[in-house]
């Protein structure tokens, strides 16, 4: 795992081929899948935090998914999956923050440029995103496409995910020079980003609907920090409940899933 961690550090993602049997993927995929499709409201803003029509419309995403199925809590608390976590961060011990299913339609639209920890009141850095692709998922269909070294960039960490941050965020992408790696992931595969890596997704070009499911871990011992903006105030509320600005986020939403 050394040379994983230091491509991981150096390039702020990476993809690990084969984490999964494709078999578990398909498991996985009838679990998650049975659970969005029961929790997703049809009636819901698609994605409340995007400012982006296209892109809300073409998303169906629902959080914490672990709180009311236990196939799909056994899922999001997969040791191999945090243990990976812990190793590619370096540290000892990871909770959850939350989880997230992504699913895009047959013919969804991009997702913009962004990065994750714009929305997190978290006092660390030591953040990170699983991407677990529920099938194959070849470039055309929206695999997620990452800007290599971008987590060390701080222009655009402050904005929301939307039509704006698609445009200053891959102007300034491609000012700097920095590597967009676009990857086809087969079913099993898995990558991880840091939560201040810039990254972006294509559209589903295909017929057949894009499902992936997230899994976001923080280092054990993270601290909420103030606010800075609207939606890191709605998941203080939502992920960090009476919780006080200093005080280790630790509720029992947010297991230690390992060390
Ligand atoms: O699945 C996508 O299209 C975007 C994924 C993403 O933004 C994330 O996992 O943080």
């Amino acid at each position: 795992m050394q040379a994983q961690r230091d491509d991981y550090q150096k390039r702020g993602f990476i993809r690990l081929p084969q984490l999964f049997s494709r078999a578990k993927i398909v498991t996985f995929e009838q679990d998650i899948s049975a659970a969005v499709t029961r929790l997703a409201d049809p009636t819901a803003d698609k994605h409340p935090n995007s400012e982006s029509d296209a892109y809300a419309q073409a998303f169906t995403q629902v959080m914490n998914l672990w709180r009311h199925d236990l196939k799909v809590r056994s899922i999001v608390f997969n040791r191999q999956l945090a243990a990976a976590a812990a190793q590619l961060m370096g540290v000892e011990s990871v909770r959850l923050y939350h989880d997230q299913a992504l699913y895009k339609a047959p013919h969804g639209g991009m997702t913009p440029w962004h990065c994750d920890q714009y929305y997190w009141p978290l006092d660390t850095d030591k953040t990170i995103t699983a991407w677990i692709p529920l099938q194959d998922t070849p470039i055309e269909m929206g695999a997620v496409v990452f800007s290599a070294g971008s987590h060390h960039i701080p222009m655009g960490r402050d904005l929301p995910i939307g039509d704006d941050s698609q445009q200053v965020i891959s102007d300034n992408l491609n000012r700097l020079g920095l590597e967009h790696v676009e990857q086809n992931f087969d079913a099993g595969d898995v990558s991880f980003h840091s939560g201040w890596t810039f990254h972006s997704a294509g559209p589903n070009l295909t017929d057949r609907p894009r499902r992936a499911m997230t899994v976001i871990y923080m280092e054990n011992g993270a601290r909420l920090k103030a606010p800075e903006n609207s939606n890191q105030q709605a998941d203080r509320e939502a992920w960090c409940p009476d919780l006080a600005v200093g005080d280790e986020v630790a509720t029992f939403i947010n297991p230690v899933l390992h060390g």
